[in-house]
């Protein structure tokens, strides 16, 4: 099975955002990802709504936006009105979580729930059947190159047969180096935010990584 390669632009060179976004995309980009963060649900800030319009604007590749912010409700339309083509929220910080998602498949969006290392398979399974995707975070959420939770592997084993009953995509976030890609993708993940644990900051160029990650 092919595997989603979705690049976590949060690390990515801010100095230079429309050439990562054309190098990442030539490389073979699935689905850029694109971390908003709001210093209140989690303790840092990150990516906003001109760095995913610039993103939007030099790519035909999907664009999804991780909402790391409280009351999504209140912001999802910015990131409908800035292109994102998925929408992530996390159920935590949300009042009526079904409603919010519902808001994003009206105007046309994939909509998708991020869980935490926390958060049970339980207590989002009633959002199974208006996710188009599911966020596993094996990191808290607010900063890249943390160490992976090896506790959320079972929850990922435990999230493959949702997946096949509601067709949802698996997307795992979070410290995904080369070693638990091959791993994850073999239990079933469908697709890995890619950060400093397997793109940037390496030697190797954009194209040759993916290549080889590809071949994983
Ligand atoms: C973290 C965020 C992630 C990170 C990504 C970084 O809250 O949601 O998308 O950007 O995990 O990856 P790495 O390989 O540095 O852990
Ligand atoms: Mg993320």
């Amino acid at each position: 099975m092919e595997k989603l390669l979705c690049p976590s632009m949060m690390c990515a060179n801010f100095e230079a955002l429309k050439d990562e976004t054309i190098a990442l995309d030539k490389a073979g980009t699935d689905i850029f990802h694109c971390d908003i963060m709001d210093g209140s649900f989690v303790p840092n800030m990150t990516m906003g709504v001109p760095d995913v319009t610039a993103i939007r604007k030099n790519t035909g590749k999907l664009v999804d936006c991780h909402l790391m912010v409280d009351n999504p409700s209140e912001k999802v339309q910015l990131f409908i009105d800035a292109g994102a083509d998925i929408i992530y929220i996390h159920p935590k910080t949300e009042k009526l979580v079904n409603r919010t998602l519902s808001v994003i498949k009206e105007a046309g969006r994939m909509a998708g729930i991020a869980i935490d290392p926390d958060t049970s398979i339980e207590s989002v399974y009633e959002t199974f059947n208006l996710v188009d995707y599911v966020l596993v975070m094996t990191v808290n959420p607010g900063f890249a190159g943390q160490k992976y939770n090896e506790f959320v592997t079972d929850k990922i084993i435990r999230l493959i047969p949702y997946k096949e009953k509601y067709g949802f995509k698996i997307i795992i976030d979070g410290a995904c180096s080369p070693a638990k890609i091959e791993e994850l993708s073999k239990l079933g993940a469908d697709g890995f935010v890619l950060g400093t644990s397997a793109v940037f900051g390496k030697e190797e160029d954009y194209d040759t990584i993916f290549e080889k990650l590809r071949q994983l």
